[in-house]
């Protein structure tokens, strides 16, 4: 076992046994500890093959410090993260003990969709095999969810999430292997009593949001930092919510985006993860004290309803409050590593290469809380874009809706080329992109690899649920 999993499960095994609070052997004041997800067990049948098995299920389980019913992947909020190297062979055996069809999907994997088949359906008691090879370059932060249409907002919203850690070559980047890592699911919920809040005409139109807005299921928990360099892997597993995060008194240094490592660390005052998005920063701490990690107010667009005379006004509900997250405590007498110059260069895809530009334009029904793709809601038998495997393609996405939508693509990771006909400032591999309202983004598309059916969506999920999907069909 690495280095990495060896720390991790030091961690889990805390974090497991006590529930937040470290033991201690001797008569040390316990001292609370970060809540680190749980890893999945997996077992090597061979050097470079592994083995796992992960079960959806309601589970009771404590998040924001009370127990709460959900449904869960193994028993836990967050589901286990699945620890996976570059390269790997993983045969993962997923079984459904809820009492719905549900189906795994793995977000942000270059796998095969016949694998991650967007349409798959797993009756309660059946199991599936997930078997794939993580791709070389990976390295990175992903996750896994339901992906059954209609059925993702509620599965999801009720606990239905967990990472996928890919490790590669690029993590031992001086600056950044020495650094302490932790993970981070940013996922909120809303309870009445001990069960999950079910989901109101309101909640399908704008995506469901709840008012515990947890880290790791942990209501703003302690991160008592040993290092003075953190490395933080970021996800944001909510159905809407978005998270413009900043840590008091530091720049956010981003090393990672949705498909991993860009090509040089990123200063950022501030980043703004929509649903679906992942990121990794390092964070050097070089001042003694308490800093909080906050989610900024942001405007989504999102509406509120007003009775009025006995009419249903719309109006904005403006933007969201206020957050705080969590409180890093930086260690005495900090002394931040460097940061690294660089990682690898990231590969160039020349527009001028493409053989097809799609046009992709989202639009909303908002008082049918209905919600297209060119006009069109989800239909799983029809068509929608049909391409050529080994194609660049470019995708010009276009939000003609007055909310925010971030557009997910399955199966091929995609570079931004620009937004509103302004280059992006640096390159990187992502899967979600936030369009606002207005906004009109153009991607390049490599067709590599897979041929065969997936899905592009918004995702927020409950828009997803609600038509705003489409197929594209992948032939040799
Ligand atoms: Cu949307």
């Amino acid at each position: 076992m690495n280095q990495i999993n060896r720390r991790t499960l030091i961690k889990l095994g805390a974090f497991g046994l006590a529930g937040g609070y470290a033991l201690s052997q001797s008569n040390v004041p316990a001292k609370p500890t970060f809540p680190e997800p749980p890893v999945l067990k997996t077992k090597m049948l061979k050097p470079g093959v592994l083995e796992a098995e992960v079960a959806a299920a309601p589970s009771q389980v404590n998040i924001a410090g009370r127990k709460a019913t959900l449904l869960t992947y193994g028993g836990s909020f967050p589901g286990p993260t699945l620890r996976v190297r570059e390269g790997d062979r993983v045969r993962l055996n997923f079984i459904n003990r809820l009492t719905e069809v549900t189906n795994l999907h793995l977000h942000g994997l270059h796998v095969s969709p016949t694998v991650d088949d967007p349409l798959a359906m797993i009756d309660p008691g059946q199991s599936r095999l997930y078997e794939f090879t993580v791709p070389r370059g990976s390295a990175g932060t992903y996750w896994y969810h339901p992906h059954i249409h209609k059925e993702v907002a509620p599965q999801l919203f009720a606990g239905l999430a967990g990472a996928i850690v890919v490790e590669g070559p690029l993590d031992a980047t001086p600056g950044v292997k020495e650094a302490e890592e932790h993970l981070l699911v940013l996922k909120d919920f809303a309870l009445v009593g001990s069960r999950i809040a079910p989901h109101n005409p309101m909640d399908w139109m704008n995506g469901k949001e709840g008012n515990l807005v947890l880290v790791n299921g942990a209501l703003r928990p302690m991160l008592r930092a040993q290092k003075s360099t953190l490395r933080l892997r970021l996800l944001n597993a909510s159905n809407a919510r978005y998270y413009r995060l900043q840590l008091e008194g530091h720049p956010l240094y981003l090393i990672a985006t949705d498909g991993g490592f860009v090509e040089k660390p990123v200063e950022l005052s501030e980043l703004l993860l929509a649903p679906g998005e992942r990121a990794e920063v390092l964070v050097r701490l070089s001042k003694e004290g308490n800093f909080k990690l906050q989610a900024l107010p942001y405007d989504r667009g999102s509406t509120g309803m007003m009775g009025m005379g006995g009419m249903q006004n719309m109006m904005s509900a403006g933007p969201s409050q206020l957050e705080t997250l969590l409180t890093v405590v930086a260690p005495s007498k900090p002394r931040p590593l460097p940061l690294p110059a660089s990682f690898a260069p990231l590969e160039r895809l020349d527009p001028a290469k493409a053989r097809v530009t799609r046009r992709v334009v989202f639009s909303e029904d908002m008082m049918a809380s209905r919600f297209f793709i060119n006009e069109k809601a989800f239909d799983a038998g029809r068509v929608d874009f049909t391409g050529r495997l080994g194609d660049l393609e470019v995708w010009e996405i276009e939000n003609k809706g007055d909310m925010d939508h971030p557009f997910h693509l399955h199966t091929y990771p995609f570079q931004v080329l620009e937004r509103n006909g302004v280059a992006e400032p640096f390159r990187s591999w992502k899967d979600v992109v936030n369009l606002k309202k207005d906004d009109l983004v153009r991607i390049a598309v490599p067709l590599r690899d897979f041929g065969g059916l997936s899905v592009y969506h918004c995702h927020i999920v409950e828009h997803e649920d609600r038509g705003m999907m489409g197929t594209l069909e992948v032939g040799g």
